[in-house]
């Protein structure tokens, strides 16, 4: 309960608001939670739990236009989380959902962040940040060895079927794939390089 709570608050002071809460538990069934996937991009995983929690915030009507800019929250996501992310079916979505989502996904997935601090907010704003670039898994707007060596690890960790509990491994599975075959390994690493190769080049 608390684990959820920390996330929907930080994004609340994200956007700026006070976030008020429905109280009764909900469990969700592996049906309702493989529906989560709520941005399309074939994972279902905290940056799904993240626009859930933007959405439920009392004030989300007003900050539409800044979430699609700054966190890339679509209005096919949002109609998408109303749908399918209301699993106690009362018609809101809120800190309950966000808390049945959360425990779901760190006991029954390879995805372990369970809990977010505002420092880890702002990392994870830029990774959603609809400008950010392929290949650049840390996000300081450079694509050079350090990204390339992110998404070796990301596949050594993931290849083994380990899970993994850090934001720049997000990173890695969602601005890694370089040649979009939906899987991050060896060659988008390689890909990774040659681009920084490039670059360094045209410099
Ligand atoms: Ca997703
Ligand atoms: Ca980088
Ligand atoms: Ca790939």
């Amino acid at each position: 309960m608390k684990k959820a709570l920390s996330i929907i608050s930080a994004a609340a002071v994200l956007f700026s608001a006070a976030p008020t809460y429905a109280a009764a538990d909900v469990t969700i069934t592996p049906q309702q939670f493989a529906a989560c996937d709520f941005n399309s991009d074939g994972y279902v995983d905290t940056i799904d739990l993240l626009f859930m929690a933007i959405v439920s915030l009392p004030n989300f009507d007003t900050m539409r236009d800044m979430a699609a800019s700054r966190v890339g929250l679509t209005a096919e996501i949002e109609q998408k989380i109303l749908k399918n992310g209301d699993f106690n079916g009362n018609g809101a979505i809120d800190e309950d959902e966000g808390t049945a989502f959360l425990d779901y996904m760190v006991n029954n997935t390879e995805c372990k962040i369970d809990d977010l601090s505002l420092s880890d907010m702002t990392e994870m704003t830029k990774l959603m940040d609809p400008s950010k670039k392929l290949g650049d898994i840390d996000g300081d707007d450079i694509i050079n060895a350090v990204d390339a060596s992110n998404v070796l690890k990301y596949y050594a960790i993931t290849s083994t079927g380990a899970s993994f509990d850090t934001i720049t491994m997000l990173a890695a599975r969602h601005k890694g794939d370089m040649n979009g075959n939906r899987i991050v390994d060896s060659v988008d690493a390689a890909l990774i390089l040659k681009k920084y190769a490039e670059n360094s080049v045209a410099k």
